[in-house]
């Protein structure tokens, strides 16, 4: 997916939700390795009613979920996959990922929390 395009499409995102109730775009970035962001990535913090670009990669094919707002994607190794979503509930939800590769280490560990969301109230 080009910028350009990723670009429209958040854009048409934003002002759709925009229109709903204000709140500003927040660009967030998740690179994973084996399923574990860097730790300067691991605390997202946003407003409620603020729209979250996030833009994820990773080294291995997956899906990362969000349980709490009910939204899922897939990312494939070495190409980005973008969420785009209104922060609509207050809190601090945790962002869970499921390889698709089997690792070596107990099944436990192949949904976990990676990184967490805090929206705070506006
Ligand atoms: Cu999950």
């Amino acid at each position: 997916m080009s910028f350009m395009y990723q670009t429209l499409i958040g854009s048409m995102v934003y002002c759709l939700l925009s229109s709903v109730a204000l709140g500003k775009e927040v660009n967030a970035f998740l690179d994973l390795t084996k399923g574990q962001a860097p730790t300067t990535q691991q605390m997202i913090k946003v407003n409620k009613n603020d729209v979250v670009h996030l833009v994820i990669s990773s080294d291995e094919p997956g899906d990362l979920h969000l349980h709490a707002y009910h939204l899922s994607v897939h990312v494939d190794s070495k190409i980005k996959s973008v969420l785009d979503f209104k922060a609509f509930a207050t809190g601090r939800f945790p962002f869970e990922w499921h390889s698709d590769v089997k690792h070596p280490i107990p099944p436990k560990a192949h949904h976990k929390a990676l990184a967490t969301i805090d929206v705070f109230p506006e």
